[in-house]
């Protein structure tokens, strides 16, 4: 553990605690990370002084409020390297900045058009495409994976053609940590005059982004992913696309005049926003942001990354179990079986030892189906863990490889 790791995890009250009498080992970041104290603190006192709805009064506190709010938008526009804060439309995570562009794309999308996106998705990014294709007509193709879950990239070139009309895949695996060519995928789409969304949900928090170098159309992600609060995510779109995209929900904000027969709509990004939005959210997202900005970045990923492959080779060497994906780009996920164990159990066995891990299918059933395996064993690192946590790990495999 270096001094930066050690003064990271002081900011972060829940790895003081212990689970089932061990002290806590926490390595179920891609399903949600911890929160650090200035975050907690950011919320606390957002409620605690100046509790207010945004954009719709006079009085001193919507003025505060509106303006922390406001203020979160444009530190997420920086973080993300977006032209305008006109792009960034506050959501409630990664799964609904999907869902608002398979719904507003609804006009745009015919019965001759496809809809491309891979067999290593989570299913935010599998599921409302097939909704999309069902009102549409279009059809829904995935690029396959290899069984090193990476992309058949001859595949998605091949799947690529004048009909595909978006292209839809994610930055990183939540399942295997594949880190995906994202920018040979771009590039090949805009060549066919297809949109690119990216789903960032298990990006953001390790990588930087910048979203105007990337050249994407979209990009999604989470607050909770990346030391933020829950229900509070960011849709990023291309200015020119989401100007020209109808709103998908109506209601309060969203709206510029209103009469019983029709509605004039906001300008951007409200227009996207309809309702009292996640104040404390958003503002607590920027108190992450302004976090991370803080950190040693680079080292701390380094860091990361060097774990990651420390918890590969010593699992390697234990009988039995078997690592799930061997992508030559990986972040923060190992993933893996044990030989006639059912990955609920070893995971269990794990709780009892006071390491968190998650097991199952990850959201990702058409890849378990394609890996024809009925889920793993997932340890996903943040950028807090430490050699100590890959030791407890390590030691509570031997141990569950014994009892079991
Ligand atoms: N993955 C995991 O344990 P939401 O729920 O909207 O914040 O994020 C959805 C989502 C979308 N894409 C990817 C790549 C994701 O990893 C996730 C969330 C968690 O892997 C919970 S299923």
């Amino acid at each position: 553990m270096n001094a930066a790791n050690l003064a990271m995890r002081e900011d972060f009250p829940i790895l003081k605690r212990s689970a089932n009498g061990h002290p806590l080992v926490y390595l179920d970041n891609a399903a949600t990370t911890q929160k650090p104290q200035q975050v907690i603190d950011t919320l606390a006192d957002y409620y605690a002084r100046y509790n207010a709805n945004v954009h719709r009064a006079v009085h001193a506190l919507a003025d505060e409020a509106t303006q922390a709010f406001e203020g979160a938008r444009e530190k997420v526009r920086a973080f993300i390297g977006a032209a305008h804060t006109q792009e960034i439309i506050f959501t409630r995570g990664t799964t609904e900045g999907i869902n608002l562009v398979a719904a507003s794309l609804t006009s745009r999308i015919g019965a001759n058009d496809e809809i491309l996106i891979t067999e290593l998705e989570h299913h935010s990014n599998i599921v409302p495409w097939q909704m999309l294709c069902e009102r549409s007509g279009a059809t829904l193709k995935a690029c396959h994976v290899t069984s090193t879950g990476e992309l058949d990239i001859d595949d998605f070139h091949e799947k690529l053609s004048r009909r595909t009309k978006l292209v839809a895949f994610g930055h990183v695996s939540n399942a295997l940590g594949t880190v995906n060519p994202v920018d040979e995928l771009i590039h090949a789409a805009h060549k066919h005059d297809a949109w690119v969304l990216i789903d960032g949900a298990q990006a953001v928090q390790h990588v930087p982004v910048d979203v105007q170098a990337l050249d994407c159309d979209f990009y999604a992600f989470s607050g909770h992913k990346m030391f933020g609060p829950t229900g509070i995510g960011v849709l990023y779109g291309r200015l020119e696309l989401l100007d020209a995209l109808p709103p998908w929900q109506g209601g309060g904000e969203m709206i510029e005049h209103v009469t019983i027969e029709r509605t004039t709509y906001n300008q951007l990004p409200y227009r996207f926003e309809a309702g009292t939005p996640n104040i404390a959210g958003a503002i607590g997202l920027g108190a992450a942001i302004d976090y991370l900005n803080g950190l040693p970045r680079p080292e701390l990923l380094a860091d990361e990354q060097a774990l990651v492959a420390l918890t590969i080779s010593r699992l390697k060497q234990l009988p039995g179990v078997r690592l799930i994906g061997d992508p030559a780009e990986r972040l923060s996920v190992v993933s893996f079986l044990i030989d006639d164990c059912h990955p609920h159990d070893i995971g269990t066995l794990l709780d009892q030892q006071g390491v968190a891990v998650r097991t199952g299918h990850h959201c990702a059933m058409p890849l378990m189906q394609r890996l024809e395996i009925p889920g793993t064993i997932r340890a996903s690192f943040s950028l807090y863990n430490s050699g100590q946590d890959v030791e407890r790990l390590v030691a509570g495999v031997e141990k569950a490889i014994d009892f079991v």
